[in-house]
């Protein structure tokens, strides 16, 4: 039996995220819930209550959000917050940095460009170019912070992989989904080569390596 379950997409980078959290930390996970139509199910309400995903579950203990998820992961198994930093002011660091992927990087290159392709959200169901290079523009934009912050110190929060490294890698590789975003990381040679090491550890091989087909059928 795994040690958690972790429910979501596969394709979701924070689902991702925290598979690959577990994976860093030693614990087995299995995978459960694979498409669209299964968010809407009961068991996905009871357990969801903003019916997003990721949620995990350990035991009797259900928790959302994936930096929840993450910190109970990096607590539970292995070394206990070996992901996290020690020092205070670098754990509200590690805050700041996560929170800056999922609310501003994650909004750019997930949410406003990928997900429009998919999802078109202009008239008749046409994509929205004006959006899409919007968030392109945006994109370029964090990966120049982005770039500042690797080339300076190698990772987001300390000299050391951290939970925020770990959300940032699963977000950047949507660009490898996105037609014409191939060139986005060029001008950032520090983060595209901390980015290539942090898809050669196994656990990003395990969780998120194989090539996405996902499924978007609602
Ligand atoms: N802040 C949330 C964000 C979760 C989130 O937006 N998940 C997306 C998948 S990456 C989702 O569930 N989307 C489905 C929806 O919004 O209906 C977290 O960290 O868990």
């Amino acid at each position: 039996m795994a040690d958690i379950v972790l429910y979501g997409l596969p394709h979701s980078n924070f689902v991702r995220a925290c598979a690959m959290t577990a994976l860093e930390k030693g614990a087995s996970y299995e995978a459960a819930l694979t498409g669209l139509r299964d968010m809407r199910s009961r068991e996905m309400q009871a357990i969801s209550p903003f019916g997003k995903v990721p949620v995990m579950r350990h035991g009797d203990l259900v928790l959302f959000e994936s930096l929840a998820i993450m910190r109970y992961i990096d607590l539970t198994f292995g070394e206990p917050e070996a992901l996290q930093p020690s020092d205070p002011l670098d754990r509200i660091r590690l805050d700041q940095w996560f929170n800056a992927v999922m609310g501003t990087v994650d909004r750019h290159i997930v949410r406003e460009w990928a997900l429009e392709q998919v999802f078109p959200s202009g008239p008749d169901r046409t994509v929205d170019e004006a959006r899409i290079a919007r968030a392109r523009k945006a994109a370029a934009r964090d990966i120049a912070v982005l770039e500042r912050q690797y080339a300076a110190q190698g990772h987001l929060v300390g000299d050391r992989l951290s939970l925020a490294d770990i959300v940032l890698v699963c977000t950047l590789d949507v660009l490898t989904l996105i037609d014409g975003a191939g060139t986005l990381l060029e001008p950032a040679p520090a983060l595209a080569r901390a980015m290539t090491a942090l898809r050669q550890r196994e656990s990003w091989q395990r969780a998120c390596a194989h090539s996405i087909v996902p499924d978007w059928s609602v």
